[in-house]
């Protein structure tokens, strides 16, 4: 059985956007796979936290995923911070890595455009993520668009490794769906939706009320024209959202394209607040009980212990190679 590895950053409320690009098929994933999925909090101190709040957000993390379907018999769930593991093997990987690859990380250029204190994490994070990885021997990472480029260098630092000191990692294969990999922002839909855009208006999140959804669908940047046309160059706003109603309700984009023919953008949002309403509401009221349950700590535990038997395994071979173990 493929083993799979992925996870999200407890950076915030997470959006329809992680959603729909890697947490939803996390759930079709463990039917098939052997799947690892992680709060990647370590991650998280990228940028400055405040650490009750990361707390609560690594449990919301945490809660959602079983809220959406992860059933911790057949997924590890775990907090990366539980794993000590990550943080040795990425330190070993950036003696690895070259300080020129990093700085071609679109995402580092990103988020630290126009700041004046960018941190070393937010610059060698991509080694952390290589870490979280190839610790799994995973054979592939489901992930939206962006992380594409992070991936690649997962990849170049494992063919590294394997080339100087014998077969160690596994080479992960990037899972990246072709269609959804990328929700927009509705604010703004050129740029991705973000869990930390400045602006509420950029993402719908996954516990937004039924009042919120609705307006910030009704709010989203469209167009001047009435034409409801798929045509993501130059008509983004529009197809981003038939792209969030498409893969909400399951209709193909040809479908919906048909359905609301002749009808104006104001029909078409307000049908998208209905679907993604109804579709989110379930969730909500699953999380919800599953926080008050209590039961998400122990889950966790059990997880970060069946991630760490693995993850042992890997970084003991990886520091007998690299003549780190006397005996
Ligand atoms: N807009 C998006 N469309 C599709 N997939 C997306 N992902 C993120 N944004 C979109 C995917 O969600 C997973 C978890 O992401 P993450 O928490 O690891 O961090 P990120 O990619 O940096 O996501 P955000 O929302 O933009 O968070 P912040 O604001 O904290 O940086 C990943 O698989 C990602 O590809």
């Amino acid at each position: 059985m493929k083993r799979v590895l992925s996870g999200v950053q407890p950076t915030g409320d997470v959006t329809i956007g992680n959603y729909l690009g890697a947490i939803k098929r996390f759930v079709e994933l463990q039917e098939t796979t052997e799947p690892f999925f992680m709060i990647a909090n370590l991650h998280s101190w990228t940028v400055s936290q405040e650490p009750a709040v990361l707390r609560e957000k690594t449990l919301d993390v945490a809660a959602l995923y079983l809220a959406v379907g992860l059933d911790p018999k057949r997924s590890t769930i775990f907090v990366q911070s539980d794993v000590p593991e990550h943080s040795e093997l990425a330190w070993l990987l950036q003696c690895m890595a070259y300080f020129g690859e990093l700085g071609r990380m679109v995402q580092f250029k990103e988020k630290s455009e126009g700041k004046q204190n960018v941190s070393v994490g937010l610059y060698t994070y991509p080694v952390l993520q290589a870490a979280d990885i190839l610790l799994y021997q995973a054979d592939a990472v489901p992930v939206g668009e962006d992380q594409k480029q992070h991936l690649e260098l997962t990849r170049d630092l494992a063919e590294r490794f394997n080339k100087r000191f014998g077969d160690t990692f596994k080479v992960p294969e990037p899972l990246i769906s072709e269609f959804g990999a990328r929700i927009m922002g509705l604010d703004d839909p050129t740029k991705k939706m973000s869990k930390s855009a400045p602006s509420p208006y950029n993402r719908i999140t996954m516990s937004d009320t039924p009042d919120e959804i609705r307006s910030k669908i009704m709010k989203a940047v469209t167009d001047a024209e009435n034409e409801i046309r798929y045509d993501p160059e130059n008509k983004p706003g529009i197809s981003n959202l038939l792209t969030i109603y498409s893969l909400f309700s399951g209709e193909s984009v040809e479908q919906l394209v048909e359905r609301f023919r002749g009808q104006g953008y104001g029909t078409l949002k307000k049908s998208l607040v209905e679907v993604v309403v109804s579709h989110l509401a379930p969730i909500q009221e699953r999380h919800r009980q599953l926080r008050q349950s209590g039961a998400v700590l122990d889950i966790l535990k059990q997880g970060a212990e069946r991630a760490r038997a693995e993850a042992a395994k890997t970084l003991q071979d990886v520091k007998e190679k690299m003549g780190l173990v006397l005996r």
